[in-house]
């Protein structure tokens, strides 16, 4: 899986980048990233890639000809385009039913905006898949692309360490319940007990029980899940 970041701030990336999965997930070659600065697409003395809104208004609007000049010079690197997403406010929300769809696609180019979000004219020319991570605005779609990549490596295979975790995972597919209690030792922490079953070695007594705790969890806090 390969993924291309667009964006005026590369380096937010590098530390996540070579956070320990990742980073092993990079040096066995299961994923590939490469970051772009869209400023050097810019063809102003200063650099400027932003401009007033025309009509007025508060902030600023990313130019269409950096953001555009950007995205095709990195989609004519390799042989195949990749998919194009833009991370935006307005977009499709993100959920795990998209990022299953996702990893069946090789390469991502990820746009990212800063200020007051894009000019219409880059989403109308470059068509890009445009993707929301949730309900509240962020300052520019580094984050969402973090988030991106983040729910997109997990699914795949190699890069977790266990390859059943990510199937028993809240969210995907077959799975609709939230997750059931875990703990770890010690056995008792401030006069509160590891429950007696999980001890107990009786493995369909304990299959039983996280089943009724993922179920009396989803009840109380998600029953829009069920
Ligand atoms: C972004 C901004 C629009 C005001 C580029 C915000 C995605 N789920 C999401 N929340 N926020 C974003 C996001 C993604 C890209 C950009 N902004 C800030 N956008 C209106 C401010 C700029």
């Amino acid at each position: 899986m390969r993924f291309d970041v667009l964006t005026l701030f590369p380096d937010i990336f590098r530390g996540y980048l070579g956070q320990s999965l990742l980073h092993k997930a990079i040096e066995n070659g299961l994923v590939e990233t490469a970051l772009h600065d869209i400023r050097q697409w810019s063809e102003d003395k200063h650099q400027r890639v932003d401009d007033r809104p025309f009509g007025g208004g508060p902030g600023m609007v990313m130019q269409v000809k950096p953001v555009v000049d950007c995205v095709e010079a990195v989609q004519a690197i390799g042989e195949h385009p990749g998919n194009l997403i833009m991370l935006t406010p307005t977009g499709r929300k993100l959920d795990q039913q998209l990022v299953e769809q996702l990893v069946e696609t090789p390469r991502h180019l990820l746009l990212c905006g800063r200020y007051e979000g894009f000019d219409q004219r880059v989403s109308d020319i470059l068509k890009p898949m445009e993707i929301s991570i949730g309900d509240f605005i962020l300052n520019g779609g580094e984050v969402g692309a973090m988030v991106l990549i983040d729910s997109m490596i997990r699914l795949v295979p190699g890069v977790l360490g266990d390859e059943q975790s990510s199937h028993e995972d809240s969210f995907s597919s077959g799975n609709r319940l939230l997750e059931f209690p875990q703990y770890t030792r010690p056995r008792v922490y401030r006069g509160l007990e590891v429950p007696e079953i999980l001890l107990s070695g009786d493995h369909q007594a304990i299959a039983k029980w996280r089943e009724e705790q993922s179920l009396k969890r989803t009840r109380e806090r998600r029953s829009d899940l069920l």
